[in-house]
């Protein structure tokens, strides 16, 4: 069992696009644990988007994700990482398959609508960096499990 962190960027939320972005993950089978609205400080942003502080694009794409309010997600599932980054698309949407969320509501990496961990290991850290442990629900049966993983 993988757990993941999703973020609906600024933009997807400003576009109206929460609730087809959450069908998408839901559809797939993968299990909400938690989920909240909020805005993100530029602590924690700098935080979460410390492995890339040395890239020309750092200081603008912290001012995005902190720029209005977003929805922060943990899911779990089996494989739960590639199956979410796959579920998003390719980082530069205008690459992005058709049917992915990248590829059907994107167009530039600057607007790029998700966040997805990309491993097992930054999903646990993403997770607990986001919520407290009083804000997952990690083993809550869903009476549908059984008919997808
Ligand atoms: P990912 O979100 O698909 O995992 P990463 O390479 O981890 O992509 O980059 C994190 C985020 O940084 C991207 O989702 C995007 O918002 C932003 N980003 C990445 N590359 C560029 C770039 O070349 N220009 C502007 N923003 C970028
Ligand atoms: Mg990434």
């Amino acid at each position: 069992m993988e757990r993941t962190l999703i973020i609906i960027k600024p933009d997807a939320v400003q576009r109206g696009l929460i609730g087809q972005i959450i069908t998408r993950f839901e559809q797939r089978g993968l299990r909400v644990i938690g989920m909240k609205l909020i805005h993100v400080t530029r602590e924690l942003a700098e935080k979460h988007y410390a492995v890339h502080k040395e890239r020309p694009f750092f200081a603008k794409l912290v001012d995005y994700i902190t720029s209005s309010p977003v929805i922060v997600m943990a899911l779990e599932g089996p494989e739960a990482i590639k199956a979410a980054r796959t579920t998003i698309g390719s980082t530069k949407p205008f690459e992005a398959a058709a049917g992915t969320i990248r590829g059907d509501f994107a167009l530039t990496v600057d607007y790029n609508l998700v966040h997805g961990s990309d491993s097992p290991e930054n999903g646990v850290i993403e997770v607990a960096n986001f919520f407290t442990d009083a804000e997952l629900l990690p083993g809550w049966e869903r009476s549908t499990d059984k008919w997808i993983s």
